[in-house]
C-alpha cells in the first residue's frame, strides 16, 4: 500500500456510509471516509428501523447502543395497515432518529479505525486499472487522495455517482408529500388519514414535537430547488384538514416526491454504489435507510476480502448481483405503495380490495417479508438446501449451543461454519480449515431440543448473516468455500495478528472455536534474524524453473539477499528440493513449489502451492519478487516444426508468464517487481530457433505494456535476455562446440548461470526502481554482431 493511500475511500458519511466503514474495517480493509458535511447532521429523516435491519445491528453487537427503542408493530402499505410481526428476535418497526442511528455507526467505525474526514467535498474521480483517484475540496484546499476502491454513498445526488458515469434511469417526482417537524400545535394524531381534500398524518413525539405530512389530491410534484416553506405547508395542511398550524415553530422542513430511479449497475470496475447513490426511491416506511444499509452489510465483507486478496474470483460481482435485485423489488413496492397512497378517489376501490386481501394471513406476512427484509433470499443453486441463501435461522445471542452459536465470529464479522454433532462433524470441520483465515469453525457439541434446523449437519453462514451452504457433504462444502473465499493455507490453528474485530468484542461464550485469526492489512512479515541481511531482507520471491540453470541461481542470490524464495520446478522435485537444502543451509529461507506449466490449472497449482508456503512462513501470501524464468527451448529447424511444438513453446514460454503475472498482480504489493527472461534471439538471428524466438519476442511484450500500467503502484518489469548460456544441454560437454558459441561473446565465453542472476537480482532490487520497461541485454555482448 505504499503508494495508495487506503484500500478503500467512502464517500459520505451518512448511515450507510458509516456502517459500510465498519464492514470494511472488521473485514480488515483500511478505510478512509469523505463527508461534505463538517458535523454530523440533525435532521431525522428517517425513523424506521425494520425487523432485519435489527437483526444484522444484532449480528454485530450494536444493539446496546440504541439503548430501547420503541416498537411498534403495526405498519402499513400504502397507508392501508399491515401488521408487521414476523418470527424474528426483533419483529415490527423500531422507532430510531436517523441522528441516533448515524452517531451509533459513526461512533463504531471510528472506533474501529475508519478514519473520517469531514467538510470533504468530492470534485473529481479517475479510475486506473489498479486504483481510482479521488480529488476532493478539503478544509485546507484541495485534496487528493488514491485507493482500491471507491464507494459512492453519497444519497441520491451523489457525486461518485455522477463523476464515475453511472447511469441513473427512472422517472422524476409526480406526486409528493411535504412534512415538518413543528413545536408549539396542538393538533390530533392522524395516521395516514384520507380526507376529501388528500392525505394528512400527524404524529406527535414524546418531546412535544408533532411531525406533519400532508399531500392534496391531484397537487403535481413542484421542481423544487430547495426545500419548501413552512407557509406553504401550513397551507397545505389547512387546505386538508381545515387546522391552522401556522402559530407553531418549524424545526425542519422537507418535501419528498415519488421519483424513483435505479443504477444500472451498482459497480463499475472499482467504484461501487450502494444506499440512495444507487436507488432512489419515496421513503415509504422507512424502507429506503434499510435497504441501504443491507446494501453496506452486503458490500462491506466482499470488497474487504477482495482489496485484501482474499475473495474468490467473482465474489465482489455478487454485490451487484443480489443487491440490485433486492432493490428492484423493493422500488418496485414502493411504487406500488405511492400509487395507493397519494392517489385520490380513483384508487379508493383498489385500496378497498387490496384491505381486504391483507385481511389473509398469508398475504399479509408476505408484504411484512417484504418490507421487512425479512423475505429476502439471495442465489442459491435450484438442488441447493432450501436454507441456502436466506437469513441464518434466527436465534438468540447467547444460547448454549444450535445457532445462536454464530453470533460470536459474525460480531467480528467473520464467516462462521456450525457443524452439529453427527458421523462427519469432524470431515466437514476439517474442510473450512484451510479457509481459517476468513471462516470460524464452531462445532457445536450439544444440540437443544428445537436449537438448530433439523436434520441439517452444517451451515456456512457467510459474514452478513446468510446460509452459504447447507448439507453433510464435506465436498459440496469445499466447493461453496470456493465459491466465497481463496484457500489461505493458514492452519486453523495459528492465531490472530493485529486485530481491528477485537475491538467489536469477541463472542462471549462460544462453544468450542478454532481461534479465530483476523485478517489484517498489514500482516507483520516474522524475519528470521539468522538470515543473511542483504538488500532483499523481508521480501519474498518466486523464481519459475528454479531447479536448474539460471532459475537455480536466481533463487539462490535472491535468497543471499535476504529474500525467502519459492523455488518453482515441473519435474526435478529431487533438484529443488536440492535448491532449497543448499540455501537454507547457507542459512538463507526457500521452499520448494511445483507446477508444470503451459497445460489447464498451471497457475491455479501454482499459486495454490505457493500461497500455501507463503502463509505459513510469513502470515501473508504477500509476493514482491516474480521471475519468470522456465522455459523450453525449440531447437527445431522451421520446415520441421510441428504444430504442437509451437503450440507447446508459446504455452510455456508466452501463455504462463502472461497469466502468473495476472494472478500475482493480486499478491504484489506497490513497489514490486517483475522480471521475464526472454532471449538474445529476438536481436540475433537463428534460422532454427524461429518459433522459440517467436514466444520470447511475446513475452517481451509483457515489459513494454505492463509497465505503464504498473507504474502508478510503483512495480517496475522488464524483460532479461541471457545469450548462450550454460545449462544441462550436452552441448556444454563439447568443447569444440563451447569454443564456438564462446565466439559469439564480446568477452570469448559462455554466459554462466550466475552472470544472468546477477543481472535479474539488480532488477529486483531497490537500486532498479528507474527501470521499467526495459529490455536488458544479458548476452555478454553476442548482440555486438
Ligand atoms: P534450464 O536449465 O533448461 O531449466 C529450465 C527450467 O524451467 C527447469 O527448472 C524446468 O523445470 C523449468 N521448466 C521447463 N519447462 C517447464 C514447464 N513446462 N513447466 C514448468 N517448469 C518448466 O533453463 P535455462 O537454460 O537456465 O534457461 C532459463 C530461461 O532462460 C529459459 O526461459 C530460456 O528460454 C532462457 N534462455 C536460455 C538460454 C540458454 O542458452 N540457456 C539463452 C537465452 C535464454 P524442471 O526441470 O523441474 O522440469
Ligand atoms: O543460439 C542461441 C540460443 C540457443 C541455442 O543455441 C540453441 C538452444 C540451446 O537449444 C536454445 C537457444 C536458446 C537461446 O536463447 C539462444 C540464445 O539466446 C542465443 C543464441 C545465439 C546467439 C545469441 C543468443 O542470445
Amino acid at each position: 500500500m505504499d503508494a495508495v493511500d487506503t484500500h478503500v475511500i467512502v464517500v459520505g458519511a451518512g448511515p450507510v456510509g458509516l456502517m459500510l466503514a465498519g464492514e470494511l474495517r472488521l473485514g480488515g480493509a483500511e478505510v478512509i471516509v469523505l463527508e461534505t458535511r463538517d458535523a454530523p447532521t440533525t435532521e431525522s429523516r428517517a425513523s424506521t428501523l425494520h425487523a432485519r435491519t435489527m437483526e444484522l445491528l444484532d449480528q454485530r453487537g450494536l444493539l446496546d447502543g440504541l439503548g430501547a427503542p420503541p416498537r411498534e408493530p403495526m405498519g402499513h402499505f400504502g397507508g392501508v395497515p399491515l401488521s408487521l410481526d414476523l418470527p424474528s428476535p426483533h419483529p415490527g418497526q423500531w422507532k430510531v432518529p436517523q441522528i441516533r442511528t448515524e452517531e451509533l455507526l459513526g461512533t463504531w467505525a471510528t472506533g474501529l479505525g475508519a478514519d473520517l474526514r469531514r467538510g470533504h467535498e468530492v470534485t473529481g474521480l479517475a479510475q486506473h486499472p489498479y486504483h481510482v483517484t479521488v480529488e476532493a475540496r478539503g478544509p485546507g484546499g484541495p485534496v487528493r487522495l488514491t485507493a482500491r476502491y471507491v464507494v459512492g454513498c453519497d444519497g441520491e445526488r451523489s457525486a461518485v455517482r455522477r463523476l464515475a458515469g453511472f447511469e441513473f434511469p427512472g422517472h422524476d417526482a409526480e406526486r409528493e408529500l411535504i412534512r415538518a417537524d413543528v413545536d408549539g400545535v396542538e393538533i390530533p394524531n392522524r395516521r395516514f388519514q384520507r380526507l376529501p381534500g388528500g392525505l394528512a398524518i400527524a404524529a406527535r413525539r414524546g418531546d412535544g414535537v408533532t411531525r406533519v405530512m400532508v399531500h392534496e389530491f391531484g397537487r403535481a410534484a413542484r421542481e423544487r430547488s430547495a426545500e419548501p416553506e413552512f407557509a406553504e405547508i401550513a397551507e397545505a395542511w389547512r387546505n386538508v384538514t381545515g387546522e391552522d398550524i401556522t402559530g407553531g415553530t418549524p424545526l425542519w422542513v422537507n418535501a419528498f416526491g415519488d421519483a424513483s430511479r435505479h443504477a444500472g449497475r451498482y459497480r463499475d470496475r472499482r467504484v461501487l454504489l450502494a444506499g440512495d447513490a444507487a436507488h432512489q426511491q419515496m421513503p415509504i416506511g422507512g424502507q429506503a435507510l434499510n435497504l441501504g444499509l443491507q446494501d453496506a452489510v452486503n458490500l462491506g465483507w466482499k470488497l474487504a476480502a477482495t482489496a485484501l486478496g482474499r475473495a474468490a474470483p467473482g465474489l465482489l460481482d455478487s454485490y451487484h448481483r443480489e443487491r440490485h435485485e433486492v432493490g428492484r423489488r423493493v422500488l418496485g413496492n414502493i411504487s406500488a405503495q405511492a400509487r395507493l397512497l397519494l392517489g385520490g378517489p380513483e384508487v379508493e376501490a383498489l385500496r378497498s380490495v387490496f384491505g381486504e386481501l391483507i385481511g389473509y394471513e398469508r398475504v399479509r406476512a408476505h408484504l411484512a417479508g417484504m418490507i421487512s427484509g425479512l423475505d429476502i433470499r439471495y442465489e442459491a443453486d435450484p438442488d441447493a438446501h432450501p436454507l441456502t441463501g436466506a437469513r441464518l435461522p434466527y436465534a438468540e445471542p447467547g444460547t448454549a449451543g444450535g445457532l445462536g452459536a454464530a453470533l460470536g465470529p459474525l460480531r467480528a464479522g467473520r464467516g462462521v461454519l456450525l457443524v452439529f454433532p453427527g458421523p462427519d462433524a469432524a470431515a466437514l470441520a476439517g474442510a473450512a480449515r484451510s479457509r481459517a483465515g476468513s471462516v470460524d469453525t464452531v462445532t457445536v457439541p450439544a444440540v437443544p431440543e428445537g436449537g438448530e434446523p433439523a436434520g441439517v449437519p452444517a451451515l456456512l453462514v457467510r459474514p452478513d448473516g446468510y446460509v452459504a451452504w447447507a448439507g453433510g457433504d464435506p465436498a459440496g462444502l469445499t466447493a461453496a468455500l470456493d465459491r466465497w473465499f481463496r484457500a489461505d493455507g493458514a492452519d486453523a490453528s495459528a492465531g490472530s495478528a493485529g486485530d481491528p474485530a477485537g475491538k467489536a468484542g469477541r463472542p462471549a461464550a462460544a462453544p468450542t472455536t478454532t481461534p479465530p485469526t483476523t485478517p489484517t492489512t498489514r500482516t507483520p512479515q516474522r524475519v528470521d534474524r539468522s538470515a543473511p541481511m542483504g538488500n532483499l531482507t523481508g521480501k519474498t520471491a518466486l523464481v519459475t524453473g528454479a531447479s536448474r540453470g539460471m532459475g537455480r541461481a536466481t533463487a539462490e542470490r535472491l535468497a543471499r539477499e535476504g529474500a525467502l524464495v519459492a523455488v518453482h520446478y515441473s519435474t526435478g522435485a529431487d533438484a529443488a528440493a536440492e535448491v532449497v537444502a543448499g540455501i537454507e543451509k547457507d542459512g538463507g529461507r526457500a521452499f520448494a513449489v511445483r507446477a508444470e506449466l503451459g497445460v489447464p490449472g498451471d497457475v491455479h497449482e501454482l499459486f495454490l502451492a505457493l500461497e500455501q508456503g507463503l502463509k505459513e512462513r510469513t502470515g501473508s501470501t504477500e509476493l514482491n519478487i516474480l521471475v519468470n524464468n522456465a522455459g523450453v527451448m525449440g531447437g527445431v529447424k522451421p520446415e520441421d516444426t510441428t504444430p504442437e511444438q509451437f503450440d507447446r513453446l508459446f504455452a510455456v514460454n508466452a501463455k504462463a508468464p502472461f497469466f502468473i503475472i495476472q494472478r500475482a498482480l493480486a499478491n504484489i504489493p506497490d513497489g514490486g517487481r517483475i522480471v521475464n527472461i526472454s532471449s538474445g534471439l529476438t536481436k540475433f538471428a537463428n534460422p532454427d530457433e524461429i518459433a522459440y524466438a517467436m514466444s520470447k519476442g511475446a513475452v517481451e511484450m509483457l515489459a513494454l505494456h505492463y509497465a505503464k500500467l504498473l507504474g502508478p503502484r510503483n512495480i517496475t518489469i522488464n524483460s532479461v535476455a541471457p545469450g548462450i548460456t550454460r545449462n544441462d544441454n550436452p552441448l556444454f560437454d563439447i568443447p569444440e562446440a563451447v569454443e564456438a558459441m564462446s565466439g559469439l561473446s564480446a568477452f570469448n565465453r559462455v554466459g554462466e548461470p550466475r552472470d544472468v542472476a546477477d543481472i535479474i537480482a539488480f532488477l529486483a532490487s531497490d537500486d532498479a526502481r528507474w527501470i521499467t520497461g526495459s529490455f536488458v541485454d544479458a548476452t555478454g555482448g553476442t548482440l555486438l554482431g
